[in-house]
């Protein structure tokens, strides 16, 4: 006889066969058959979160540090419009991310019934895919192919959204059904092997004729592990490489070839030499416009070589010479069979001289740079950083000596502020075994300190860095350039935050002095469990240098404008 399960116990059964181990989320009325079905169910380990949009965000780090699909869970209505902002993030990152809501029972679908919101409708444009499940028949399948979905390709968020009564129906669970036949094939469009051949052989030729050339990295280096691979292309080639924020990591900071971030916030020299380039060679990277500046000004004189997994990203934002699409690793193994070796001595050069030490955001006193470089000490490098959004987020990017593959994690399509404290929850259940600290602002600290709760519940051992500054600060700034330093409505208060940590039964400290630093994070480094850091620094830091929103990036601010 055939054993029937409800549709509740299929999905964990589903969850259990594909690999998940860990999800995150939150009950409610919608989602109890679910809720129920997990009780006891030891394969699969829920972190019951304190606000669902911390469960999307902690399931898109747990995704990226992991290499593997997150699952985050919430009920209809305001549980799954919680989820929003996380699976945006995730979307606009490329982070392979599956929601599971609870949906009211179908009887009820289209009566305006209690927390009845078309959550298939509300996340269509932040999803790869979502689909109401209709039968509890379909609903494994559904959910193979949504995990299939969102891995393949440019990797993106999916949304199975299953009535209350879908997981009380009975049925047989089938281990894989018809639907899952095909399931994991590239659904974008495949280049024909001979224009790949093709666009390889021009690539090569490009790259061994160039006088100035470049590669900017992003974050579809990290994705496809594709770092060997660059790393060769780049030393074989002698090709300064620039990494964008989300490719940071994607090779050490301190590889010689290695320049820095472009753009917004790059330094001057990076800027400049994206200017004079005459080939850059974009791999895994998307060419936004927090890169680019004004795309009328951008790279003047270069011919650009688009490398990306996702179709639609080529040719959106630059004109490209060269697009290819497919996997970074794939396509770089590929080059580097028909590459010729050369040094690019002279305009490695070029770009050395045009090198200044570092903009200092301020001088003294507990600067960003001397946390930053207490930090890099007292983890030796080995840690995972997960930045939340604004000043702090920029001065990571761009004074942290970052060596190992994928340990920068941020929210940098989306800019989502309060991503950084669950996504590093995420991060630490993905990496046991090393130190992970949440750098965030005042403001995105309180946006989602609560989820200090769920640490202290769950033994999650994130170290929290809070860098206070009493103002939102990235906003603070461009107010004090551009708009008359009219700070309207970012000052900002903060809890007394040692209190705050004492609260939730965790150690805190506070710092001021640039002599206490070192010591501090030592101490918070090596406490057992969560940790909390206020770090008080100067009021009215400013990140330099800069590019005006919209302006060539070759006019960069050094000072604030008069
Ligand atoms: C959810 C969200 N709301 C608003 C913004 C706009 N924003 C970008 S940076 C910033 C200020 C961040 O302040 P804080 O967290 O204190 O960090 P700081 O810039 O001071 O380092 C704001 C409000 C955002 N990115 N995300």
């Amino acid at each position: 006889m055939t054993e029937l399960l409800t549709g509740a116990q299929i999905l964990c059964r589903t969850l259990v066969d594909a690999g998940v181990e860990v999800m995150f989320g939150y009950p409610g009325g919608a989602i109890m058959p679910f809720y129920d079905a997990l009780h006891g169910h030891a394969a699969l380990r829920h972190i019951l979160v304190r606000h669902e949009q911390a469960a999307a965000h902690a399931a898109d780090g747990y995704a990226r540090a992991g290499n593997r699909v997150g699952v985050c869970v919430a009920t209809s209505g305001p549980g799954a419009t919680n989820l929003v902002t996380g699976l945006a993030t995730a979307y606009m990152d490329g982070s392979p991310v599956l929601a599971i809501t609870g949906q009211v029972g179908r009887p009820m679908l289209g009566r305006d019934a209690f927390q009845e919101t078309d959550v298939v409708g509300v996340t269509l444009p932040v999803t790869k895919h979502n689909v109401l499940v209709r039968d509890v028949e379909e609903l494994a399948d559904d959910v193979r192919e949504a995990m299939a979905i969102a891995k393949e390709g440019r990797p993106g968020p999916v949304l199975v959204d299953v009535p209350k009564d879908v997981q009380n129906q009975k049925a047989e669970y089938k281990v894989s059904g018809a639907g899952g036949q095909g399931l994991g094939k590239p659904r974008h469009l495949i280049p024909d092997t001979q224009d790949l051949e093709n666009a390889i052989q021009q690539t090569a030729h490009l790259i061994a004729e160039a006088e100035r050339p470049l590669l900017m990295i992003g974050r579809g280096v990290i994705v496809s592990g594709a770092y060997a691979e660059v790393r060769e292309l780049a030393e074989r080639t002698g090709t300064p490489v620039i990494t964008t924020l989300l490719g940071i990591s994607a090779i050490p900071q301190a590889h010689d070839l290695h320049l820095g971030m472009p753009g917004m916030h790059g330094e001057v020299h990076i800027n400049k030499a994206i200017q004079a380039a005459d080939l850059i060679v974009g791999i895994g990277m998307r060419f936004d416009d927090r890169v680019t500046g004004n795309t009328a000004t951008f790279a003047p004189r270069a011919k650009i070589v688009h490398i990306d997994v996702n179709p639609a990203a080529i040719g959106l934002n630059v004109r490209v010479a060269v697009g290819i699409v497919g996997d970074a690793r794939r396509v770089v193994e590929q080059l580097l069979d028909v590459v010729k070796p050369r040094e690019c001595l002279r305009w490695r050069e070029e770009i050395r001289a045009l090198m200044r030490p570092p903009a200092e955001s301020f001088a003294g006193g507990l600067s960003p740079e001397v946390i930053l470089s207490a930090l890099a000490d007292v983890t030796g490098g080995r840690c995972t950083i997960v930045s939340d959004v604004g000043q702090h987020q920029m001065w990571v990017a761009q004074r942290y000596p970052f060596q190992r593959p994928n340990t920068h994690i941020t929210s940098g399509g989306l800019g989502a502020m309060g991503f950084a404290v669950p996504a590093a929850m995420g991060v630490r259940l993905a990496r046991p075994d090393e130190p992970v600290w949440a750098i965030s602002g005042d403001g995105g600290f309180q946006m989602n300190m609560a989820e200090i709760a769920t640490m202290v519940q769950e033994g999650l051992e994130v170290k929290l860095a809070v860098f206070n500054n009493g103002y939102l600060g990235m906003v603070r700034q461009w107010q004090q350039f551009f708009h008359g330093g009219r700070y309207s409505n970012t000052p900002i208060l903060s809890p007394d935050y040692v209190k705050l940590a004492e609260a939730y039964g965790i150690p805190g400290w506070r710092v001021k002095q640039a002599g206490e630093v070192t010591d501090v994070l030592r101490q918070a480094n090596a406490a057992p469990g969560p940790a909390l850091v206020e770090l008080v620094i100067e009021q009215e830091a400013n990140v330099f240098p800069m590019i005006v929103p919209g302006g060539s990036l070759s006019e960069p601010l050094e000072a604030a404008p008069v």
